[in-house]
């Protein structure tokens, strides 16, 4: 047997999976990905031979290292362990799993407290963006307790804010790949959008359903789920992607007004499973298209007025509601986007593949 692999489990945000440092994993992908489909336990439903959640919110990798880029702090590398499937997948970032990466750099000794809080930057390889995380450091290591609470977690934890700059066409080239604020996919409207995240969004009405389902009661509609995969895989060459029939992206994101007092409401399969809240880049994704005229999206959003350079809207979600803030220059197009999340150290060891 071998003396595992060093990793650590972390909650980012409302997902969960293993942090690595990237000189703890072999540098060939090949090799890389058959010990993280071992890690997981994939591919099985359960993954009962393994770490993963059985949930591809709790199947997801983290690689982190030092940057060599001026400016920077760490380089981190998302991969998606697809549960059931034998994939591993680069072709999608995750911003909930980036809430874990700041702390996890300090904890490794890549970043050095610097007082009570420390900004991380982070660059994200696998759209070429940067963000920043702002860690609390009180006694120069991250303190994961505080009074910050999101929707999908319970209680509370340590405020972990995160800001996003030109995140726009992150994977598809252009905020808008196919340069209209929508278009008409097997005769429903939608808004093929990447502003961190590729996303197809679409009035949950036009779908047959009301946006207010439950997770299960959505997972359970056989019709509604071929239909949005058969969007999906139109969508995918329209936005830059290919052939998507094997890749996490572009998440399907259904909208429908807000119930809660917050800008819309929406419900995101992501692609096959249905989200249990939204992602974070997926939220700022979905929060953008509001802002376009014509947008599915735009028609049902409750904005604030006179917001200025500034605007903040709440995305509601299956499990409450996401706060993003977007901030505009003087063309109106968003420049930065911001949003707060909390993440946790929930082992820190060694696990082993053989
Ligand atoms: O959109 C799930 C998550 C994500 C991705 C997914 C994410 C994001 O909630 O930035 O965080 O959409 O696959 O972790």
């Amino acid at each position: 047997m071998s003396d595992g692999i060093r990793c650590m489990w972390m909650r980012g945000g409302t997902s969960k999976g293993g942090f690595f440092l990237a000189d703890d994993l072999p540098a060939n992908t090949t090799d890389r990905d058959c010990i993280l489909l071992r890690v997981m336990g994939s591919p099985d439903l359960r993954q009962i031979d393994g770490m993963g959640g059985a949930d591809p919110l709790t199947s997801k990798v983290a690689v982190v290292k030092k940057s060599a880029r001026p400016g920077v702090d760490v380089d981190y590398l998302f991969l998606q362990v697809f549960v059931d499937q034998t994939i591993v997948t680069d072709k999608q970032n995750c911003g909930n799993m980036l809430a874990g990466v700041g702390p996890f750099a300090i904890e490794r000794g890549l970043v050095n407290a610097t007082g009570d809080e420390t900004d991380v930057t982070i660059f994200m390889e696998n759209t070429g963006q940067t963000a920043v995380a702002t860690i609390a450091t009180p006694n120069g290591k991250p303190d994961y307790r505080g009074d910050a609470r999101i929707d999908g977690v319970p209680g509370t934890a340590a405020a972990i804010p995160l800001l996003f700059a030109d995140t726009a066409g992150a994977s598809c080239g252009a905020l808008l790949p196919t340069g209209n604020n929508a278009d008409i996919l097997d005769g429903i409207s939608a808004t093929l959008i990447d502003n961190g995240m590729p996303c197809v969004v679409l009035a949950a009405s036009d779908l047959g359903i009301t946006g207010q389902e439950s997770r299960e009661e959505l997972e359970n509609n056989q019709p509604l789920r071929t239909r949005l995969e058969k969007i999906r895989l139109l969508a995918g060459p329209m936005m830059n992607l290919g052939d998507v029939s094997a890749a996490s992206v572009p998440k399907m994101t259904m909208v429908s007004p807000a119930v809660q007092g917050g800008t819309l409401s929406t419900r995101t399969f992501i692609p096959h499973r249905c989200h249990a809240s939204i992602g974070v880049l997926g939220a700022v994704s979905v929060a953008t298209a509001c802002l376009l005229e014509g947008s599915p999206a735009h028609v049902i959003a409750s904005l604030q007025e006179n917001a200025g350079s500034q605007l903040s809207l709440s995305v509601e979600h299956p499990s409450g509601e996401m706060g993003v803030i977007l901030n505009f220059n003087d063309k109106g197009n968003v420049t930065r986007a911001g949003t707060l999340r909390t993440a946790r150290k929930l082992f820190d060891g060694f696990v082993f593949v053989d």
